[in-house]
């Protein structure tokens, strides 16, 4: 069950941590000018300001949160923290005047290079992997409606118990991950799992706020997607099913109606799934 064999917190976090700072060229003060940081900065400290006066937040409960906030570095839980709460704002704001398909956030658990996959392909799996299968197939297209040959899917899921390997030491390494290479004609098809929802940890500080907020830790199920091509913008979206659990209430809020798929039971007992991406030139 999941109590008997569920990854700490730490562990998921020191992970999420390192292939942060592994892939990351991103420093203080990058791309900004002084003026953007002061103002941005400032914005943010008003904020804090502003909500210490509504609330009268008392010395307690300020000693308690520069507690809160040192467990969540020291737990490596940073990556995770703002990925759920922070990061479906930055999105969207980046999403405005795109074309193509729609995105979502990227969140903190892709690990990038991944085993090279054909076309027509299945991802690394377990012999006793469980869950529903499932296939996912389409065809990449430009936003002209041509086909973009050889446009990478870089496809990584949890599994169906909601966990991701490479962060949940039970898994085998690359499990459920895989870059898959469309044909000539874009084409690609994907045989998988469906995934369980995901649960923040709650032995960590992060799944600690959310209880003691009486909040619920829980995404709903969902397939991660980088889609890329030489001279397109790279889509990272998530793709998620109809009639799942937290589908309308996503503790990350990264649903879009657009990204919701309906897979039909096939009568070989997989479920089937067709979904083109739309990629826009550079
Ligand atoms: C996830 O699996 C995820 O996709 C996001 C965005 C945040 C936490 C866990
Ligand atoms: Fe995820």
């Amino acid at each position: 069950t999941r109590a008997e064999q569920s990854p700490t917190a730490a562990d998921s976090g020191a992970s999420a941590t390192q292939v942060f700072r592994a892939n990351q060229q991103y420093h203080v003060g990058d791309g900004a000018s002084p003026e953007r940081v002061s103002a941005v900065v400032k914005a943010l400290l008003d904020g804090v300001h502003e909500t210490i006066r509504t609330y009268e937040v008392t010395y307690s409960e300020f000693q308690a949160a520069k507690q809160w906030l040192i467990e969540v570095g020291e737990g490596g839980e940073w990556p995770l923290f703002l990925d759920v709460f922070v990061e479906h704002e930055v999105e969207e704001v980046a999403a405005a005047g795109q074309q193509g398909s729609k995105g979502s956030i990227l969140g903190p658990y892709y690990v990038p290079d991944a085993v090279k996959l054909p076309s027509v392909t299945s991802l690394p799996m377990r012999a006793d992997e469980q869950g529903r299968r499932l296939v996912f197939a389409g065809q990449v297209l430009d936003t002209g409606g041509a086909p973009v040959a050889g446009a990478e899917l870089d496809i990584w899921h949890a599994d169906h118990e909601g966990y991701y390997s490479g962060f949940a030491p039970h898994l085998p390494e690359g499990n459920l991950r895989g870059v898959v290479v469309a044909d000539d004609d874009g084409r690609f098809e994907i045989s998988t799992i469906e995934p369980a929802p995901y649960q923040i940890p709650t032995d960590g500080p992060t799944g600690q706020l959310v209880q003691a907020a009486g909040w619920h830790p829980w995404r709903p199920a969902h397939l991660h997607l980088i889609v890329r091509a030489p001279g397109y913008r790279p889509i990272t979206t998530q793709l998620y099913f109809a009639g799942g659990n937290w589908l309308d209430n996503d503790v990350a809020q990264a649903t879009k109606p657009e990204l919701v798929l309906d897979p039909q039971p096939q009568s070989d007992g997989t479920a089937r799934q067709e979904y083109d991406f739309v990629l826009e030139p550079t």
